[in-house]
């Protein structure tokens, strides 16, 4: 029965897809969570544990569980992995004294074994601030042409004016059906 209705939820595009935005505190998780869902930017405080929203893109939905980043959050970070299929993990472009963090959290999730399956997608957001890095020099710092385990994309944007979010959704969609 379980899996009658699995197969037909699948059939009539309904199967929930987990995601898990992820990265330090004011990289711009809120805002591009709520971009996603209501094509404006809130106002947003910073998060403590965790929102929850669903978002569906072309009849695929997905769970998008949007995590606190601060320093005394993260290590509960694993909290959440388990079934996810998605990790969106979001960067301030213009904080380069917190690179460093961000690549070590990055790799400490790929090595989990609950992401075994996941897909990342990374977002260099604020890209509309001055100087900002630049999506190659973030590639390069996080050495991402070495994961060879997880399909991955990067991605510039401005999480306040939503641009460059749509063409990931849209990626997203697209790895989800092939799925
Ligand atoms: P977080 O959920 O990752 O902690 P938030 O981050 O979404 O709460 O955003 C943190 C701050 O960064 C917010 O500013 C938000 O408006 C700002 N922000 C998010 N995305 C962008 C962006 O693309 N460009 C710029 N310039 N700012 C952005 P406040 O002032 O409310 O703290
Ligand atoms: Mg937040």
């Amino acid at each position: 029965m379980g899996q009658l209705i699995a197969k037909l939820m699948g059939i009539f595009g309904n199967q929930e897809h987990k995601v898990i935005i992820l990265g330090l505190d004011n990289a711009g998780k809120t805002t591009i969570l709520y971009q996603f869902l209501t094509n404006e930017a809130v106002h947003t405080c910073p998060t403590i544990g965790s929102n929850m929203e669903e978002i569906v893109v072309q009849k695929t939905h997905f769970l998008m569980w949007d995590i606190g980043g601060q320093e005394a959050l993260r290590s509960s970070w694993n909290v959440y992995y388990a079934n996810t299929e998605f990790i969106i993990l979001v960067i301030d472009s213009s904080d380069r004294d917190r690179l460093l963090t961000t690549r070590e959290e990055l790799y400490k999730m790929l090595a989990h074994e609950a992401l075994r399956d996941a897909s990342v997608l990374i977002f260099a957001n604020k890209q509309d601030v001055k100087d900002s890095m630049t999506t190659a020099e973030i590639s390069q710092f996080l050495s991402l042409s070495a994961i060879k385990d997880h399909p991955w994309h990067i991605q510039g944007c401005c999480a306040l004016t939503g641009e460059g979010l749509p063409a990931r959704l849209q990626w997203m969609q697209s790895q989800a059906s092939a799925k």
